[in-house]
């Protein structure tokens, strides 16, 4: 590292709170050394409120590009000076790319998402999904899989800040895809989650519910489940959620959060560098 480093290296950053457990600078610090990139990509532990000053740092040092993750996404958006198309309908980011000053919002949650299932042998075509939670990560995969051809997706979310976000996202996927049909549940409602998860072919965690301090918990109790669920997590550490581990115990197929990170994170770094990620490269390296 110390040769690797120098006085021209160019940073990358990933601002949100919490960021200690982040995999993205291993992943991207291994995949600049691999391809011979004079970059370096460091995590910064920033709440929501100091984004602005962190914004603003971004520009003073010429980052040259940034992930942002929660609680920090849909501030991020209003903040930088362009957006994405994808971006502007979901109104959160998580890739800034600096380019000579002028800050462009990215969004590639639901493309890693997408991806993700895909690797797992899963097309989102024709699919029925319910998503718990209506945050930054969830509103980008609903908006994905609406736009890849999901058949119906159901949203659960608790009463708070976020559930008018959910019921945003069904109005913009209405007039992007008005053949998707998108229901808004409140998640108190445990009859409608059951007969929902029933009815459905792919659950999706994406709330932080699973994700350490709040590892060893699930929103979803096992008996919702059966072997022919496709159970997908956002989070990805631990690498299996409770949720996670209950769904491969009863034989599901499991998507947890590893994977979605790492194709988010391969869509951000083609952004960031204009060069494919060597994913396959860094996965046989993580094992
Ligand atoms: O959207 C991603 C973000 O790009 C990076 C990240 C991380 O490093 O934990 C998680 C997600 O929010």
């Amino acid at each position: 590292m110390e040769k690797r480093i120098s006085g021209t290296t160019g940073l990358f950053t990933l601002l949100g709170s919490p960021v200690g457990h982040s995999g993205s600078p291993a992943m991207y610090n291994f995949s600049f050394q691999k391809q011979g990139l004079d970059y370096a990509y460091l995590a910064f532990d920033v709440k929501k409120e100091q984004m602005p000053q962190a914004i603003d740092a971004l520009r003073l040092f010429k980052v040259r590009g940034s992930n942002v993750t929660m609680p920090c996404k849909s501030i991020a958006a209003t903040l930088v000076d362009d957006l994405s198309p994808a971006a502007k309908i979901i109104g959160a980011i998580n890739v800034i790319v600096n380019d000579n000053g002028k800050l462009t919002g990215h969004i590639t949650d639901g493309i890693g998402f997408v991806r993700n299932l895909k690797e797992t042998g899963v097309d989102i075509k024709g699919k029925k999904l319910v998503v718990l939670g209506a945050g930054g990560a969830a509103t980008a995969l609903q908006v994905q899989c609406a736009l890849d051809g999901a058949k119906e997706i159901s949203i659960f979310n608790q009463d708070d800040e976020f559930y008018q976000n959910a019921e945003k996202t069904k109005e913009k996927i209405g007039q992007a895809k008005p053949e998707v049909k998108v229901n808004v549940y409140p998640l108190a409602d445990q009859a409608k989650l059951k007969a929902e998860i029933a009815q459905a072919d792919i659950l999706v965690n994406a709330t932080i519910v699973g994700m350490k301090p709040l590892d060893g918990q699930s929103l979803v109790d096992k008996s919702y489940l059966r072997s022919d669920l496709v159970v997908a997590d956002t989070v990805y550490n631990p690498l299996k959620t409770k949720l996670i581990e209950d769904a491969e115990t009863l034989g599901c197929t499991i998507a947890p959060g590893k994977g979605m990170l790492l194709w988010q994170g391969a869509a951000a770094y083609s952004l960031f560098t204009g060069k494919e990620m060597p994913t396959a490269e860094y996965q046989a390296y993580e094992q």
